[in-house]
């Protein structure tokens, strides 16, 4: 098989370390070979593929950024590059390795004791230990400072009480990072599989992110040791540097998915013959083609200075809000046009299309919908607060 070279229509790699390319090749390779020729049925089957693990973590992509505990301690931007490679593959593989790298071992890693670390990180790192982030609930997801989800402090232990709704990798986790309000506000606390109270149930009749665990998580009384505490959280703002994290990955991997549908659209449309010619040499059709590339070419290089600024710890949460907002909806809309190109064959999971544009809803919807990071932005640049209508 030729080997894919990818959609780089300004050289982007040029400003690309050795090692950067090296890991983004590996990775694109692995996709190539192992997840690509799988990832059709699994969407169609609602399956996510947990016999690949192995092969993820001795390609180490879990503790990607970590510098201790066995974890690979690349920069940002590399941890970008995977996240692009991976959602090539698909969203869902992407959803995967977002949480366990921002949201499960990021905030182990940042807030987690001693104890903590040294417990989860080495075996998730070994992909042997699998964990999900909870934070959204049936009633609050755009709004998390108004959870409903409880811990309550009783001796040496802390009693949850609560429900957790739309929680990746929820059934198939080892532990889960809750979010809970406490007497001191909100704090994250290890539940691990299998603690009185605590159960994970899918939630069927998905039509996106199929090749991904979504679960409900309940809470009822469950009684954990107070240990379990990640210790370094200081109410929501450390949940949101997580969140900053894996939205840094998504701005990256929707690249990839964006990558996956232009390039079928190219290929198909100079192939699909109508009116004896290819469709690729009607004008509509070119115009089509060219607004893609240019939105892939604009969330590149996005992408890349996002990364350096990350990479010099300059960078700001709403920075990275404006790349997860564009290059998410640029990629949906992008995915979008290439199902229209592709006409009927748009609607098969015979070609990648349908797949990454439904599993695109969810991306765009996710880590703080659009709405919510151009009102981020705008509260940034006006200085005026639009989140709510309540006056204070
Ligand atoms: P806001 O004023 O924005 O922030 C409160 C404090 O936190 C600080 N902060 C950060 N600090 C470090 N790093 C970051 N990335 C930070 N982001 C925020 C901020 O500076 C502030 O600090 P201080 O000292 O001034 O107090 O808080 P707000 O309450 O006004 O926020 C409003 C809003 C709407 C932006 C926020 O609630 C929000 O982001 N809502 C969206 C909820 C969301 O994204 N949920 C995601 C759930 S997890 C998920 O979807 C996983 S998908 C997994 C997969 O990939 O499968
Ligand atoms: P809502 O907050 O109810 O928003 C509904 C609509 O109202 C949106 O269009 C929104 O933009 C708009 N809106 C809300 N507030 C405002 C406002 N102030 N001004 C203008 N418009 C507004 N969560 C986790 O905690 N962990 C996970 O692992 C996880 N994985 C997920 C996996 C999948 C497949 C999906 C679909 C979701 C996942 N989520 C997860 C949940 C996700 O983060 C939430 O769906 C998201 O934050 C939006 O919350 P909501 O669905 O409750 O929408």
């Amino acid at each position: 098989m030729k080997p894919y070279e990818g959609t780089d229509y300004f050289d982007c790699s040029e400003l690309l370390t050795d090692s950067e390319k090296d890991l983004r090749d590996k990775v694109r390779g692995w996709v190539e070979k192992r997840y690509l020729p799988g990832v059709s049925d699994w969407f169609e089957q609602g399956i996510f593929p947990v016999r690949l693990i192995p092969e993820m973590a001795g390609l180490g992509l879990f503790g990607l950024k970590l510098k201790e505990y066995g974890g690979a301690g690349v920069n940002s931007t590399a941890y970008g590059l995977v996240c692009q490679e991976i959602e090539r593959g698909d969203s869902g593989l992407r959803s995967f390795v977002s949480v366990m790298n921002s949201l499960v071992m990021f905030p182990i890693a940042r807030f987690g004791s001693d104890e903590q670390k040294a417990t989860w990180l080495p075996a998730m790192v070994r992909g042997e230990k699998i964990g999900c982030f909870g934070m959204t609930e049936p009633e609050t997801g755009s709004d998390p400072q108004s959870m409903r989800t409880t811990a309550v402090r009783r001796g040496d232990r802390y009693v949850l009480n609560g429900r957790k709704m739309w929680i990746t990798n929820g059934e198939i986790a080892d532990v889960a990072i809750i979010w809970a309000m406490t007497d001191e506000g909100i704090r994250g606390f290890l539940v691990e599989k299998g603690t009185p109270g605590f159960s994970a149930h899918p939630i069927k009749r998905k039509f996106s992110l199929r090749a991904s665990v979504t679960s409900a998580l309940v809470l009822d009384n469950v009684s954990i040791p107070a240990q379990n505490i990640l210790p370094g959280v200081e109410g929501l703002r450390s949940a949101f540097m997580c969140l900053g994290e894996a939205r840094f990955g998504i701005a990256f991997g929707t690249v990839g998915a964006a990558m996956a549908c232009y390039e079928t659209a190219l290929d198909y449309a100079k192939n699909r013959i109508q009116f004896q010619v290819p469709i690729a040499s009607f004008q509509l059709v070119q115009r089509k083609l060219v607004k893609m590339l240019t939105e892939i070419t604009k969330a590149q290089l996005l992408c890349i200075r996002l990364g350096r600024l990350k990479d010099e710890g300059r960078v700001r949460p709403v920075q990275i809000s404006m790349a997860k907002m564009n290059n998410s909806a640029e990629a949906l809309k992008i995915a979008r046009t290439a199902r229209d190109i592709l006409g009927a064959n748009g609607i098969s999971l015979g070609y990648s299309v349908i797949r990454h544009m439904l599993n695109l809803e969810t991306v765009n919807t996710y880590e703080g919908t659009e709405d919510i990071h151009a009102l981020a932005i705008g509260r940034d640049i006006t200085g005026m607060n639009a989140f709510s209508c309540r006056q204070e």
